[in-house]
């Protein structure tokens, strides 16, 4: 298969991060959605990455897709989600509102750096949504003191946060980021630490 995107966008990340750790094959095509925009376009109507390319050459866009799709093809007990109730929908609230913060967070950026005007409305809009977002991360991080957010395994949840808090760190180093998350910040720097956020890694490089 092949993952097309590059590694400072959270969505790809996460997807690279997750096809390492289930040890399935993939070939990285680090194209840009501004600078390869038409190659990406040949695969994906929408020009958006993360993309993946299947063996069969079907298509599956959107990182919660992709992650269903290689979910499915991994033993349950090696899955990066729980698959019981009720942890398996505490994962994925985790996963959705970390994810959601990196969509807000690429919303905010766009709106600051690719519109002549700027419109404030939304710039306030968005800093309160990652604002209250991190803070109820915060909270929920803060209550669970084992090395990962769901006890002694890596799950979706945990590459989910710190893949978007990099993200949002680098590309918003105007914002407060993880001041006053200490327990958010401890576990970002515990995933960094691990080897395969090292090398499923790249730093945030703006549009040109
Ligand atoms: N909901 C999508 C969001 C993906 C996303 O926002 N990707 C950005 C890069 S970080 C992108 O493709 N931006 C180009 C665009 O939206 O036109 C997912 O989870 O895959």
């Amino acid at each position: 298969m092949i993952l097309i995107g590059q590694y400072d966008s959270s969505f790809v990340r996460r997807v690279g991060i997750a096809l390492r750790l289930y040890g399935i094959p993939f070939e990285h095509r680090p194209w840009s959605v501004f600078g390869d925009a038409e190659k990406i376009r040949a695969f994906n109507p929408l020009t958006r990455v993360p993309t993946l390319v299947l063996d069969d050459g079907d298509v599956i866009v959107d990182s919660a897709s992709i992650l269903g799709h290689i979910d499915g093809l991994v033993p349950a007990d090696r899955a990066l989600h729980p698959r019981q109730e009720p942890d398996r929908r505490r994962a994925m609230k985790v996963t959705a509102l970390a994810a959601g913060l990196a969509d807000k967070a690429v919303a905010l950026f766009y709106e600051k750096r690719l519109h002549e005007t700027v419109s404030q409305t939304w710039v306030n809009r968005c800093e309160r949504q990652i604002g209250d977002t991190l803070a109820w991360l915060e909270g929920d991080r803060a209550a669970r003191s084992g090395p990962f957010w769901y006890g002694e395994r890596i799950g979706h949840a945990d590459i989910a946060v710190a893949a978007s808090l990099r993200h949002m760190g680098e590309s918003h180093p105007e914002l407060a980021g993880l001041d006053g998350c200490p327990a958010l910040a401890a576990h970002c720097e515990r995933l960094e630490a691990l080897p395969v956020f090292q090398e499923i890694s790249q730093p945030f490089s703006p549009p040109a």
